[in-house]
């Protein structure tokens, strides 16, 4: 072990909302995150950027994802787009720790390369991995996921193993490795990247885990958002003032919804995906107990973006989903036909179903937020963000109101490990690094920092100490008073028209800056590339 220098274990999962796990007033169990919160700290106002691809590029880069080439999905959109692909302009948390002496490990999703079947200089083993396990697609099955990769090999044929299940096998590889560090080389310290595809859909769970959640949602989303915020607010996570949002006006109220039973069905396994993580994380500090290494790791916990309230399949077609996209199988792996689309007919959860939980339960786990997964407001950025370090954190069961942001996660690790950010990497120029240490905020909340800015898909933001400047595509934009009004209820835009001006001048600066993408081209560009009917044109 190397006093000096924290080991790193660095938890990221997928498309969940702000108040589903326990700590943060959910109905989900979650005890193992529940007392890495305990122990550790809980911030109540971290985001992310809103999209599975761009929010890995920017966390692994600490850069903005359009700095990296990674603005939208890992779509290569051509010379004058985004190459869907981490560029050399770029250096990634493994790279940077792996100059200061630190061995690399990463269980999980990728999503940063556009290149699905031939290992390129964006998979992993080459952007400062030592060792990878996991699939480079952003979505699938998860009892037989395409792309699952070992090292720069396919490794697909390991989903054959009887019982295989993709969050069991992020989890036992993470804790594989933790055992491999300390066998081989505990005198050195290490950083492990897990990166958990729950509960992204499809809706697949273990029928243990389902069954256990029975009768957990039957209140329905109405009164199980008002019970949510109520948590939030004793937790002292959000402030009493801050207003529910009002359902989303396209649901029905729970007690007008038809297919209750479906219905309650896809909370359930939405839950238990959840649930599943949970347990993996749970072994993983098992294991780092085991090996005397938790008081000396850093932990970290928080998703990729808000809930997400996409229908399966929208706009694209099963030969798409399969053969195209490469995220979903059309037999299983007993040679069953898979039953694509949220059919009420057919409940979730087994291998031969491949479904989304929908809108309305969306709307409760971004509580008491507004919009989803694609959007800046508050729903889609939102996220739990944990740290948990009993060597460094004195303080157990704090809160942090502090804002911070995704880039920030990269200047926290290099900052927390002593390891200095490079100017250039194997002679090439790197962007300078955007994100802010949150160290000093470990030890003492503090509010001030610099503005935080965000796109994608056009949709935007600029935030600048307690004022929201927001827009939702193609829409004007709105102003929002994030201390009196963080659920984004009251637009301030029309009564503060200078404030405005000046935000929306100093986003369009960082827009040139980072080279932000207008809309209308990437969706030219796309059109142009044959890709004419993909999730993000939703609302055009
Ligand atoms: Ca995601």
């Amino acid at each position: 072990m190397n006093p000096g220098k924290p080991n790193v274990v660095l938890i990221l999962n997928d498309d969940m909302g702000y108040s589903d796990i326990g700590c943060y007033g959910g109905e989900v169990d979650t005890p193992n995150l529940d007392r890495l919160a305990a122990r550790g700290l809980r911030f109540s106002q971290f985001y992310n950027t809103a999209r599975c691809s761009p929010s890995r590029a920017s966390m692994l880069t600490g850069l903005h994802p359009h700095q990296t080439g990674v603005g939208i999905l890992t779509y290569d959109s051509g010379p004058e787009g985004y190459a869907g692909n981490l560029n050399q302009r770029c250096v990634t948390i493994p790279q940077a720790l792996k100059t200061n002496g630190y061995t690399t490990y990463m269980s999980g999703k990728w999503h940063v390369a556009s290149n699905l079947t031939e290992p390129t200089d964006t998979w992993p083993l080459q952007r400062g991995f030592d060792h990878f396990f996991g699939t480079i697609i952003g979505a699938g099955s998860f009892y037989d996921p395409n792309t699952l990769t070992r090292g720069n090999d396919n490794a697909e044929h390991e989903a054959r193993a009887e019982g295989f299940f993709y969050t069991d096998a992020i989890s036992d590889q993470a804790v594989a490795y933790i055992e491999q560090h300390q066998s081989e080389s505990p005198e050195r310290p290490f950083f492990t990247y897990v990166a958990y595809t729950a509960p992204h859909w499809p809706l697949h769970a273990h029928d243990a885990d389902i069954a256990k959640y029975r009768g957990r949602f039957d209140k329905g989303w109405d009164a199980l958002r008002e019970e949510r915020l109520n948590r939030l607010v004793e937790s002292g996570l959000l402030s009493e003032v801050w207003k529910l949002t009002d359902r989303d006006p396209t649901q029905p109220p729970w007690s007008d919804a038809e297919q209750k039973a479906w219905l309650l069905r896809c909370m359930e396994v939405y839950a238990a995906q959840i649930d599943r993580m949970d347990q993996g994380i749970g072994r993983i500090v098992a294991a780092l107990e085991k090996c005397g290494q938790l008081d000396n790791t850093v932990i970290i916990f928080l998703a990729d973006n808000g809930a997400c309230a996409e229908d399966i399949p929208e706009g694209v077609t099963v030969d798409e989903l399969v053969n195209k996209l490469m995220i979903a199988r059309a037999k299983t792996r007993s040679g069953e036909p898979v039953h694509f689309g949220n059919d009420p007919a057919r409940m979730p959860g087994p291998e031969n179903t491949y479904q989304s939980y929908g809108t309305a339960w969306a709307n409760l786990s971004n509580t008491p937020f507004r919009l989803y997964k694609h959007w800046i407001h508050e729903g889609g950025i939102s996220t739990p963000l944990i740290v948990h370090w009993p060597k460094g954190i004195a303080e157990a069961g704090g809160i942090r109101h502090a804002p911070g942001y995704l880039p920030d996660i990269m200047a926290t690790i290099l900052d927390l490990t002593g390891t200095a950010y490079p100017a250039s990497f194997e002679g090439r120029p790197i962007e300078a690094l955007e994100g802010r240490s949150l160290v000093p905020v470990l030890a003492r909340d503090g509010l001030q920092r610099p503005p935080m800015f965000w796109e994608h898909e056009g949709n935007a933001a600029v935030r600048i100490d307690r004022w929201k400047l927001v827009k939702r595509y193609p829409q004007p934009w709105e102003l929002y008073d994030m201390e009196a009004d963080r659920t984004e209820l009251h637009n301030l835009a029309a009564a503060h028209p200078e404030r405005v001006a000046d935000m929306a001048r100093q986003y369009d600066a960082w827009a040139t800056r980072c080279g932000v993408i207008p809309r209308e081209k990437i969706v030219a560009l796309m059109r142009g590339q044959g890709v004419t009917r993909a999730f993000w044109e939703k609302d055009e």
